[in-house]
């Protein structure tokens, strides 16, 4: 493979869409050796039309706060590959949403959903709109006004959006309301619904838990209990509450919970009530941490993360390159056993190859947070049978996709050695799923 020369190509043809072309170079880096030894991928050209987007959709959402001034913001989808299924992906409401960011994340959603061996292409949306200080009702006008541009480009068997950042069950009810209004039919254009209009039971909980169950496998590898062991975890929105409440659940004790404000150190854990109060938090709209310090009289370190507190697993479950090169050093000289981004390229590039280097078990997004996608395909499938399963029949099937997607990791990444390089086992599965649909339905 041109490998250097496609980035290159990539870069100036998309200058500055730094988190795209970080996304897409560590999946040609790992894919490299395999996509040689077969020519006839070259020949049709998969790289060259893997790495871009099928279209995005770019479009101004305006709408009128509470104080009756017009705000204007932007509203993209990036349906980015539907080779083995519709595009299927969150959409994310975050101050920081860009082109690139979502041009990034659906790059990663192609190879998540091709993992969890499920029929979903992969699609990503959002906005730079932030919950952030704003009221209910701005909020419903903004998720109306957002629909009233995205509704005709989506539909069960096209486009099924879900929910990310800023996007929680309030926001998916909203836009859902005003689908459904405008396009006139009920089959479940989106993810994440509430369980009284067609959503499916563990979804809120399935990124955390999946994330969990991708660790348990992780951990078994080298024979080690997750029982007793300390957990460093990131964020407190829907990812990080699933993931404190599996890793309690299992035995280990969750230290750290953080937002954009800094991080608290809980030394007894992070559990029981404790555990729901994060879903308060959330709610409060504030995106801030800081409460949990001061209502449970534990140590808060303003502006800081979470990785500088020792810990043997570490769980980054906020952001993008939320991780970095320091934070991963000052993990490893605290011994930690386990790292695994639950959010989506939660490690910066370097942090990513210091782990692999240093043989840490290091499990990638688009791996250990299938859960939640998977599961969206779980809420689609019982929406086309008009039916709903039971939490623990939605719990089993995640369980064995998470397995079932560990095993895989396994089958491409294992090195002679016996390391598990999970994102390069990832990267090659992913890959030569989408790849092999791709070759089979000709050039499109
Ligand atoms: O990053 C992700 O996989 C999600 N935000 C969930 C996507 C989905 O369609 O459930």
């Amino acid at each position: 493979m041109k490998t250097e020369s496609i980035l290159l190509a990539l870069e100036t043809k998309h200058p500055g869409e730094h988190e795209y072309l970080q996304a897409v170079k560590e999946v040609l880096l790992s894919i490299e050796e395999v996509y040689n030894q077969h020519p006839e991928f070259e020949k049709a050209g998969i790289i060259e039309r893997l790495v871009e987007p099928d279209r995005i959709f770019t479009f101004k959402v305006p709408w009128i706060d509470d104080q009756g001034n017009v705000q204007v913001n932007l509203g993209y989808r990036v349906q980015f590959n539907n080779t083995i299924g519709p595009y299927k992906g969150g959409l994310r409401f975050h101050a920081s949403v860009t082109l690139s960011s979502l041009k990034f994340l659906g790059f990663e959603q192609t190879f998540k959903n091709a993992l969890t061996t499920l029929p979903m292409g992969g699609g990503k949306g959002g906005s730079d709109f932030s919950i952030r200080g704003k009221s209910n009702a701005e909020v419903m006008r903004f998720c109306q006004a957002f629909m009233l541009e995205l509704w005709r480009h989506i539909g069960p068997n096209t486009d099924v959006p879900a929910g990310d950042i800023g996007v929680g069950a309030r926001e998916i009810g909203y836009l859902y309301g005003m689908y459904r209004k405008l396009a006139l039919e009920n089959t479940g254009t989106f993810t994440g619904k509430g369980l009284d209009y067609g959503g499916s039971l563990i979804r809120p909980e399935a990124t955390g838990f999946g994330g969990l169950y991708f660790v348990y496998q992780m951990l078994k590898t080298k024979g080690i209990d997750i029982k007793g062991k300390t957990v460093a975890i990131s964020g407190f929105g829907n990812v990080a509450w699933g993931a404190a409440l599996k890793a309690t659940e299992m035995g280990a004790k969750v230290v750290t919970i953080s937002g954009p404000d800094g991080y608290i150190y809980d030394p007894d854990g992070v559990s029981g009530e404790k555990i729901d109060y994060m879903l308060e938090l959330r709610n409060s709209g504030e995106d801030i941490v800081a409460p949990y310090a001061e209502k449970y009289g534990v140590e808060f370190f303003p502006g800081k993360r979470p990785w500088q507190q020792k810990a043997d697993i570490a769980l980054p479950c906020a952001i993008q390159n939320e991780l970095n090169e320091e934070d991963a050093k000052t993990l490893i000289n605290n011994g930690v056993i386990c790292v695994a981004e639950i959010s989506n390229m939660g490690c910066t590039a370097e942090a990513v190859d210091l782990f692999i280097e240093k043989k840490v078990l290091f499990g990638p997004g688009k791996a250990v947070n299938a859960g939640g996608v998977a599961t969206s395909g779980l809420e689609m499938t019982q929406n086309a049978m008009h039916l709903n399963w039971t939490a623990s029949e939605v719990d089993e099937k995640l369980q064995q996709i998470m397995k079932n997607i560990h095993e895989q990791c396994c089958i491409y990444g294992k090195q002679p050695d016996g390391y598990i390089n999970y994102v390069k086992g990832a990267n090659i599965a992913g890959f030569m799923k989408v790849a092999k649909a791709m070759m089979a339905q000709g050039v499109v």
